[in-house]
């Protein structure tokens, strides 16, 4: 069985601006720089890992579609949906939904293709085409909520994927898992109520949104206790993952026994990104991949699709990502070569306090059934 994989152009081709984060601001002595903190050229580098390692030899292709108003309205308002087409039409784009979104002109084209991407591979996974893939589009979804566009992301593309597998393909239960570093809030706001998503975000307790992403955010109604989310203390490392993916992540698929995974896969809890304090390595994310890929395979005949959220180190996430895709298609091709250098840095034991973090979302796994 196959694993594919999707990348496209214009993913490479999404436009920051200038400045390190937010726009380049001269009144407070912000010098333009030419690559934003979140510059596509970091998940452009991880796609052409994939290519020159021959990595792709063991992949096929999916081509990327651009998804439609219909799609994309399944999860989003029109308010949403007509301020990000008005915004793409600009000559020169805008500042889309909070203050750091930047849309460039035409940003809703890849925006479309972004979130096309994630439905084309959940289609092709959920028809069995293939056994698992990922998805290495941009811009990123997990922070839009229904009805704006917030924290890099334009529109949820996981969230579009699953309500696609629920409203078109027929399915009745999908896991969403997120493991990038920051709380997939937007994920969480169009789920809260409902139990046929599960949603579970492991992220670094309060490092961006500022103020969600509390373990004690369960959902609401009928979705009251499918909503998980795991707030991890500053300095989690591969240990503190490991422990959280077995004491939580695993046992709530188990009892939760989704038909289809999605993984909301970031990587910037890696130990050289430069957005958030965590301590993953490329060996991390692939020891993670691989729990989840084993319960794929004990829960729903292995079927998982990744879907590339963030990830802001160019150095070191095209490694990072190689090692979850060399895990999905079963090959190992190349050694990290940063790992010398990290082994240097230690932080790879479990912590007391984050074991405490850690127990205090397992104690809600029981109330999923
Ligand atoms: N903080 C993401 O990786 C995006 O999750 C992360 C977005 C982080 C933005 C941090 C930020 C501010 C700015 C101003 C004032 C307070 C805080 F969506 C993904 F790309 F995946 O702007
Ligand atoms: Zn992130």
């Amino acid at each position: 069985m196959t694993t594919g994989y999707l990348w496209n152009t214009l993913y490479g081709w999404v436009d920051t601006g200038t400045g390190s984060l937010a726009a380049a601001n001269l009144a407070e002595r912000m010098q333009p720089i030419s690559h934003h903190l979140a510059h596509s050229d970091t998940k452009r580098r991880f796609h052409e890992l994939v290519s020159v390692s021959g990595l792709r030899d063991n992949l096929v292709d999916v081509v990327a579609r651009p998804a439609t108003d219909a799609d994309i309205l399944r999860v989003h308002t029109e308010e949403h949906l007509s301020i990000i087409k008005e915004i793409s039409a600009r000559p020169t784009g805008g500042i889309a939904g909070d203050g750091v979104t930047m849309l460039g002109n035409g940003g809703l084209d890849i925006a479309l293709l972004s979130a096309g991407g994630a439905i084309e591979l959940v289609k092709q996974v959920v028809a069995g085409e293939l056994r698992n893939g990922y998805a290495l589009v941009n811009p990123p979804g997990h922070h839009a909520p229904r009805n704006q566009a917030m924290g890099f992301c334009i529109f949820n593309n996981t969230s579009v994927a699953a309500a696609y597998a629920r409203n078109v393909l027929g399915l009745d239960r999908v896991a969403i898992v997120d493991w990038d570093v920051h709380h997939g809030n937007g994920t969480q706001d169009i789920w809260w109520t409902d139990p046929s998503v599960l949603t579970i975000s492991i992220h670094q307790h309060l490092c961006f949104p500022a103020n969600m992403g509390f373990v004690t955010e369960r959902g609401e109604g009928d979705g009251h206790g499918y909503n998980l989310n795991i707030p991890l203390p500053p300095g989690s490392g591969n240990a503190a993952y490991q422990h959280a993916f077995e004491r939580v992540v695993i046992p709530a698929l188990e009892a939760y026994r989704p038909q289809l995974i999605i993984v909301g896969s970031g990587f910037d809890a890696s130990i050289l990104d430069p957005l958030a304090r965590m301590m993953v390595t490329a060996a991390g994310f692939r020891k993670l991949a691989r729990m989840v890929i084993d319960c794929a395979d004990r829960i729903c005949g292995g079927k998982i699709a990744c879907v590339q959220e963030g990830g802001y180190s160019p150095h070191y996430l095209p490694f990072c990502g190689l090692a979850v895709i060399e895990e999905l298609a079963e090959v190992r091709l190349l050694d990290d070569p940063y790992q010398g250098f990290i082994s240097t840095m230690g932080g790879d034991t479990l912590q007391q306090h984050e074991r405490e973090w850690i127990e205090n979302a397992a104690v809600l796994v029981k109330d999923i059934t």
